[in-house]
């Protein structure tokens, strides 16, 4: 059986179409970490690295990306090289599908846009870096990755919210839009480049069995928003949380000074970040992503037991 997208803009890999008839565990993989998030050549050694992660556990990888206005899910291998060093890739957001796809451009898909694709296909996986939240600077700045948890029954790992933001407002926020916080074996709140940010988080849990069970339960109720799976970054890569605000101070002074903001402000403030310490915070999120595609694996495989809810 196929999978027919409802748009002629979004089309479904022949693998994944598949694994999708067959009932496979699959994890969705965003793509705006590899046209804005790390530097090449590392954004595409680390896709790959990624999906090698995923077919380690035993599941089946869904990177997510624009080629050329259409929504590919499951890049191809030349897809993901095309898109890793496409000239001027587009952020897209679910506000930005239609203008890629008029335009006919690269783009990377944010968590929001990852989710929105996926869960057309009937995904319901994915891992992720860090999502966006609400901006220190601007209250008015919240991304449409919280809009987007708040509205898509999907299960997203991650290493807490990116560290530039405010994590009270952005934890606040996803309460105030029913997401559950799930701490993977750990009480508090990841801050991303460091284990701990101080916060708590909804509830700890052991094993991705838990978290499925949870998913379910939720979902059964008739909730439609999606549970947050936060995983703190492996000790050894680390970076302590007075040294990385110290950092993220500078940096966002520089971007407020530069008049930086919008999309733009994430791809600024984590190259100010790589360059203020030598590189380290780069294997810090090379670490985290890899880290975080393992544990969607886990979950997914028992998904993949499940019967897959067709949305499409
Ligand atoms: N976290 C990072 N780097 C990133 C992102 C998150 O450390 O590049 C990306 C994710 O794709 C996330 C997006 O969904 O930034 C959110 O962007 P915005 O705040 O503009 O919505
Ligand atoms: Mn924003």
């Amino acid at each position: 059986m196929n999978f027919p997208l409802s748009s002629i803009n979004f089309s479904i890999s022949q693998e994944i179409n598949q694994a999708l008839n067959q009932s496979l565990p699959i994890v969705a993989l965003e793509s705006t970490v590899i046209t804005h998030g790390l530097p090449r050549p590392q954004n595409l050694s680390l896709a790959q690295d990624m999906e090698h992660t995923v077919r380690e556990q035993g599941a089946i990888p869904a990177t997510i990306g624009v080629v050329k206005g259409k929504t590919r899910i499951g890049l191809s291998t030349s897809e993901l090289e095309d898109l890793a060093n496409a000239t001027n890739p587009r952020k897209v957001s679910q506000r930005d599908f239609s203008i890629a796809a008029v335009k006919a451009e690269y783009g990377g898909t944010t968590v929001a846009g990852t989710m929105f694709a996926a869960h057309k296909a009937g995904i319901k996986v994915i891992a992720t870096g860090g999502i966006g939240g609400v901006h220190k600077e601007s209250a008015f700045d919240i991304s449409t990755d919280l809009q987007a948890l708040a509205s898509i029954p999907m299960i997203v790992v991650c290493a807490g919210a990116k560290a530039i933001l405010d994590l009270p407002a952005t934890l606040e926020y996803l309460e105030t839009m029913a997401v559950p916080v799930i701490g993977f074996q750990t009480d508090n709140f990841p801050a991303f480049y460091s284990r701990n940010s101080g916060l708590a988080v909804t509830i700890n849990m052991d094993k991705p069995e838990d978290i499925v069970e949870l998913a379910q339960t939720h979902w059964n109720m008739g909730l439609r928003s999606a549970l947050l799976v936060t995983q703190p970054v492996p000790s050894a890569d680390e970076i302590p949380k007075p040294e990385m605000d110290a950092t993220i101070e500078k940096a966002s002074k520089k971007a407020i000074k530069m008049g930086i903001r919008g999309q733009e402000l994430t791809p600024f403030l984590l190259e100010q970040i790589n360059k203020l310490t030598n590189g380290r915070s780069l294997q810090t999120n090379i670490s985290l992503l890899l880290n975080n595609a393992k544990l969607a694996a886990k979950i997914a495989n028992i998904f993949g037991m499940e019967k897959q809810v067709r949305n499409i």
